[in-house]
């Protein structure tokens, strides 16, 4: 096996990302925390590794990329890792440059999501969090979405490559973060969302396009997509979505 990821095996989380290249790029990889506890998976698979690793590089966080004898943290630095060699992304430095920029925007973005059900701490239940989680879920539906979702429209429209993808002139790691951006977005916030992608139809259609690559397709409707549900980034708490 040439790809070894660590992630937790019961949510989609920001390993989503991830799954997603090695699915498209059709890598040898396996989902280590998916495997039964007794063949060295479950949550502990993931808890090892992020126990002090005898060379003081220990990660901070899953998900965590084991490729040879590199360890490699934070989603985007995964993907920027990955793109080139699953042709996820063009060879040049300074579109690898701009990529890895959007998908940093996109990181930001889902730091931003998860805040809206958890705005004062990770540590406390949604339901001890609930007044400050529906003012910030408003703002967010309000002012951020739009924000964010609207740069990459812009993106989209002017890319040189063309506006079916994001960059450059054929499918990068950054479409496939969008896809399920998108898609997290419309499980956590369905009626916000439908209102947003009228207003942001080439990323509709992106999200559409990806859905249907045959991988993509194939990937999603296996066992290996874990479905959404309310232990995730993306949550669907219908008080904090539109009235
Ligand atoms: N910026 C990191 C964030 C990683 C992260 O927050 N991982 C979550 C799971 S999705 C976690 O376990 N965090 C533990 C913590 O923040 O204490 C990335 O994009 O990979």
């Amino acid at each position: 096996v040439k790809y070894e990821l660590y992630y937790w095996p019961h949510i989609q989380g920001r390993g989503e990302f991830v799954r997603l290249a090695l699915e498209e790029g059709a890598a040898d990889y396996v989902d280590v925390a998916r495997l039964p506890e007794s063949e060295g998976g479950g949550r502990a698979a993931v808890a090892r590794l992020l126990e002090d690793a005898a060379d003081g590089r220990t990660p901070f966080a899953p998900p965590v990329l084991k490729a040879g004898t590199f360890l490699i943290s934070q989603t985007a630095n995964i993907l920027q890792y990955l793109g080139p060699r699953l042709k996820l992304v063009p060879k040049d430095e300074a579109t690898r440059l701009w990529a890895h920029g959007l998908q940093l925007t996109l990181t930001d973005l889902v730091v931003e999501a998860h805040d809206t059900h958890h705005p004062i701490a990770k540590s406390l239940y949604y339901e001890d969090q609930k007044p400050e989680a529906l003012r910030r879920a408003a703002d967010f539906r309000a002012l951020r979405l739009p924000k964010f979702l609207g740069y990459f429209e812009r993106v989209l429209a002017g890319n040189p490559g063309g506006d079916r993808h994001l960059v450059g002139k054929s499918l990068t790691y950054i479409d496939l973060s969008m896809f399920q951006v998108i898609a997290g977005l419309s499980y956590a916030f369905p009626r916000a969302m439908e209102a947003m992608s009228r207003k942001h139809p080439k990323l509709a259609v992106l999200h559409r396009r990806v859905q249907e690559r045959p991988r993509i397709a194939a990937y999603l409707a296996s066992s290996r997509r874990i479905p959404f549900n309310d232990r995730g980034v993306f949550r669907h708490y219908p008080e904090l979505d539109e009235a």
